[in-house]
């Protein structure tokens, strides 16, 4: 169970990372380069997805699957992007925007695909922060962010997400995002709920995860840092294993 392992990890205050793949900008190649690492030192998650639809996304999962031996997630930017070689699925609701696609439409057209498949659906309220410019998810969403400043609508978000049954909270900067998600808003929010919190878009460097991770973040999610320079991972892998609250 891929939740039970995050929430098991999160009690004893072990930081994770996870590999973020975007199907539409790895071709066969980078990720034949990626598995190789990925199996020297592996991440605890690998996702898939973006915000575009690919193709690939059904290849890369099976490619993925075959080959090492972690979990392998979907995140996936619209219903057409489910795989059922998947072993779970972070099941995201848009909550920071107010486009109905996204916070429930879209889901009621996978569900039952999604159920038939048996992979495990983690329910995860998603939200979006300004990370200094306009983000995919911002323009193929709809949807505005929370400004990075505004902590406490952050946190209010969080909490009707919690309270909504949500079983995570990810805070996205938006994919290269210029400015990572804040400190202060990642420890406002943690302050306020008790699900695990992911935190990605920006962080590109092993200070900025490392910042993630002391802010609260349970879960950092990296891609576009691997996608220009695969070899990173290592490094990122052992900051985040190496974590001491
Ligand atoms: C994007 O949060 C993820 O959805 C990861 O962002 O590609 O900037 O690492 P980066």
């Amino acid at each position: 169970m891929i939740y039970k392992q995050i929430t098991d990890k999160k009690i004893k205050g072990q930081k994770q990372l996870a590999l973020l793949i975007d199907p539409d900008k790895t071709g066969l190649d980078s990720l034949r380069k990626l598995i190789e690492l990925v199996r020297l030192t592996p991440p605890d998650f690998i996702l898939v997805g973006g915000s575009l639809i690919s193709q690939n996304t059904d290849e890369i999962i099976k490619t993925l699957k075959n080959s090492v031996n972690i979990p392998v997630i979907l995140f996936p930017g619209s219903s057409f992007q489910i795989s059922s070689h998947a072993d779970g699925i972070l099941f995201l609701s848009l909550l920071s925007g107010r486009n109905p696609e996204f916070l429930i439409s879209h889901h009621v057209s996978a569900a039952p695909l999604i159920k038939s498949s048996g992979m495990e659906v983690i329910s995860t309220g998603y939200l979006l922060i300004d990370g200094g410019k306009v983000s995919s998810v911002e323009y193929m969403s709809n949807t505005k962010p929370i400004p990075s400043g505004k902590s406490d609508l952050a946190a209010a978000t969080a909490l009707a997400g919690e309270m909504m049954g949500m079983k995570m909270l990810y805070l996205e900067a938006g994919s290269g995002a210029l400015n990572p998600v804040p400190y202060s808003l990642i420890e406002d929010v943690k302050a306020h709920i008790d699900i695990p919190v992911l935190v990605g878009g920006g962080l590109n460097s092993p200070r900025k995860v490392l910042t993630a991770c002391k802010a609260g973040a349970d879960i950092v999610v990296v891609g576009n840092a691997f996608e220009n320079n695969p070899e990173l991972l290592k490094e990122f892998v052992e900051v985040v294993r190496g974590y001491q609250g």
